[in-house]
């Protein structure tokens, strides 16, 4: 299996932490996601993408974690098979992964634009559903992980969540504002999973043209 994308997208993390967790080997490309060859990989040139076998190539994180849940099955996948636990973790996931969205909204919106471009009004509604997902996050979250006693999906979309906003938007995770979150985001960067797929400081936003 190869994992297109760098670790410093958090779509891209969260695949590779639960390859990590599952113990399944891959081998990386990390070709960025603004690489005109990206096109080639994936039609819609976004990342993650995971080619499982030479000719098939499976797009976006939900769907690639889907597939390695069945590979590994119901007793090792991170989002339960069926029923109320499956409904509460993807709960917290979606929410996690809309906030992902919004961070990537602001980020790129003040990457491509200059400072008179930016659309202020924009930013500041992604700004505030940010930190109404994040409200809503913290005030839900047990301990140690999100749900108790297991570690589940919702751990490890949040941990790469709250990895990305420290990276990219450290003002929308501000110390102390957080605190359930920011435990558990502690947890989670010490997993050997975490580890083994942190952004490495050449993982960068390309140049501004
Ligand atoms: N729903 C997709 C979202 C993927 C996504 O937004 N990836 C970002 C990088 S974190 C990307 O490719 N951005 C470039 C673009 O959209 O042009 C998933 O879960 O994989």
């Amino acid at each position: 299996m190869i994992l297109v994308g760098q670790f410093d997208s958090p779509y891209v993390r969260r695949v590779a932490v639960t390859l990590h967790h599952y113990h399944l080997r891959f081998e990386r490309n990390r070709l960025s996601v603004f690489h005109p060859a990206m096109v080639e990989i994936n039609p819609l040139m976004r990342i993650p993408s995971l080619i499982i076998d030479g000719d098939e190539t499976l797009y976006d994180s939900g769907a690639i974690i889907d597939y390695l849940d069945e590979l590994v099955g119901p007793q090792k996948a991170l989002i339960p098979r069926s029923g109320d636990e499956r409904r509460r973790v993807l709960q917290i996931v979606s929410m996690a992964t809309g906030a992902i969205d919004k961070t990537l909204a602001v980020v790129y919106e003040r990457h491509f634009h200059t400072a008179q471009g930016i659309a202020h009004e924009w930013t500041v509604r992604c700004m505030a559903q940010l930190s109404g997902a994040l409200v809503y996050l913290d005030a839900h979250a047990q301990e140690p992980w999100y749900f108790g006693r297991k570690l589940t999906q919702a751990d490890v979309t949040l941990g790469c969540l709250i990895g990305y906003l420290k990276l990219r938007l450290p003002e929308a995770f501000p110390l102390g504002r957080y605190p359930r979150l920011e435990r558990l985001s502690e947890r989670c960067e010490a997993l050997d999973a975490f580890i083994r797929a942190k952004p490495s400081p050449d993982e960068l936003m390309p140049a501004k043209t």
